[in-house]
């Protein structure tokens, strides 16, 4: 058992002081005023800091198979560098081989995820339709505990879908009451326009962000939406859709849009979309420039504004890393060609940090906010709430221990994750996590990381929508 004394608790809803007492199943047992310690009960004083709900990241790629390489961070590493960073939970994502069936290939990464040291779950990606998919879809949310799927607007002859495949998955996802989530670009203008660039001989890092403009990312939001308002199933409480990584003001005002007119739309902002703009691409150093190739690109800066607008609002209701580790000598692949860069960036050990830093400190958002964009937020969407997301008896002990006000500088070496570089080098921010407790043990003790290999758990998200009872127990 654990106690966690003298901390001011922070939840989406309020703050208040309070103890609180983990059992040993890793739940939260008691909250309240000066709690005895059973005998035999580890006490932690938390005096001074913040105790908040563990970061949830529901947006990671571990040990992904992509463009020809696979993402360094495996499934223990990245959950490990999590946790040293406050992150109590992943979402991660299933990706098929081609061809391969939906539910054998959610099993071959439940085995990958074996390692993980950290809870997690996982959305499953739909990547071409037949009937198979069709039923596998319905054993995974009936069977598998998943109630999202991911669908790819870009990444053409790989994983790009047209829009026969996402109507197609939107309806069965809607039967099932399950979630569709998407990356928002379009693919075909994408190929287009990579292919132009590589033929006038432009084949640097600059000219990532010109083949992947705003306006594309923005034309796919809105596409994405008008194919899942064509259904005319009302969606209360139905089928949402998810966009993930929202990078543009273009697809922020889609969302807010369809919002307004009642239409269950979320988006998810990453960090790294907050703290750089496109100018990271013209570094004279190559890899500097190259370092920074993920999908969404960094963008020109007056989209980071409507970005913290939409989080600000509520229009934007989560924030998740796209974490994807590539080492340099993977980046390495497209030294002569842009579109070889494996995309993707690390980012899920510094998320918790960055966004206190730029959000808090900054005078944004407030510490209830923060918790509802780094944690709550995503549990409640996910149904994963009140298990997760939570500081309430009965749920999970998942929770950080947070110094508001202590400050560091990011440096790679000092960090967990399995890649030789972070984005935010060199960078001061305040707000730190001094201990993470993970079901109910501390697993991050001020600089100590006591991760162990798979002791994370699969958690299974039961389905959304008509068929979710209308009281649910914890
Ligand atoms: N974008 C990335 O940068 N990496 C992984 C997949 C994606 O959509
Ligand atoms: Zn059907
Ligand atoms: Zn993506
Ligand atoms: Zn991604």
């Amino acid at each position: 058992m654990l106690l966690i004394k003298g901390g001011l608790i922070v939840t989406a809803e309020r703050r208040f002081d309070a103890d609180i007492l983990c059992d040993d199943a890793g739940r939260i047992a008691r909250i309240g005023a000066d709690l005895e310690a059973p005998t035999g009960c580890t006490v932690i004083d938390a005096s001074g800091l913040l105790v908040m709900p563990g970061g949830i990241d529901p947006h990671t790629h571990m040990e992904m198979p992509f463009m020809g390489t696979t993402a360094s961070d495996d499934f223990f590493t990245g959950t490990a560098a999590g946790l040293a960073g406050g992150t109590t939970s992943i979402i991660d994502f299933v990706i098929p081989d081609q061809g391969q069936s939906l539910f054998d290939a959610w099993r071959a990464w439940r085995g990958k995820a074996e390692k993980a040291a950290s809870d997690y779950g996982f959305h499953v990606a739909v990547t071409h339709w037949d009937e198979q998919v069709h039923d596998d879809m319905g054993r995974l949310v009936r069977e598998g505990g998943v109630n999202s799927f991911k669908h790819f607007m870009a990444y053409k002859n790989a994983l790009m879908i047209d829009d026969t495949v996402f109507l197609r998955s939107m309806q069965r996802a809607r039967e099932l009451g399950a979630l569709c989530t998407v990356h928002a670009e379009n693919g075909d203008a994408i190929a287009f326009l990579q292919a132009q660039l590589l033929a006038k001989g432009e084949t640097g890092p600059s000219s990532h962000p010109l083949s992947r403009p705003a306006a594309i990312e923005g034309e796919a939001a809105q596409r994405a939406i008008t194919l899942a308002e064509l259904d005319d199933t009302p969606l209360y409480d139905d089928t949402p859709l998810y966009i993930v990584h929202v990078s543009t003001e273009e697809a922020t005002q889609a969302i807010a849009a369809a919002r307004l007119k009642g239409l269950k739309v979320y988006g998810e902002v990453l960090p790294q979309h907050l703290v750089f703009d496109d100018s990271v691409y013209h570094d004279s150093d190559w890899l500097q420039a190259a370092r920074h190739v993920m999908s969404p690109p960094f963008r020109p800066k007056a989209h980071q504004k409507a970005l913290w607008g939409g989080l600000i609002s509520g229009q934007l209701q989560t924030t998740a890393t796209d974490h994807c580790c590539f080492c340099q000598d993977q980046k390495m692949r497209g030294r002569d060609d842009f579109t070889k860069i494996p995309n993707g960036v690390p980012g899920i050990e510094e998320r918790m940090s960055v966004l206190w830093h730029h959000g808090v400190v900054s005078g944004r958002l407030s510490a209830e906010e923060f918790v509802a964009i780094t944690s709550t937020n995503t549990a409640r969407i996910f149904n994963l709430y009140p298990r997760k997301g939570c500081i309430a008896p009965g749920a999970d002990a998942d929770l950080v221990l947070w110094d508001p006000s202590a400050s560091r500088t990011i440096t790679a070496g000092a960090l967990h994750q399995n890649v030789d570089y972070t984005l935010y080098e060199g960078m001061t921010l305040t707000g730190l996590a001094v201990k993470t407790i993970s079901q109910g043990v501390v697993v991050w003790d001020e600089g100590t990381l006591r991760a162990e290999r798979g002791k994370g758990r699969y958690i299974r998200r039961p389905a959304l929508g008509r068929g979710r009872p209308l009281w649910q127990k914890v």
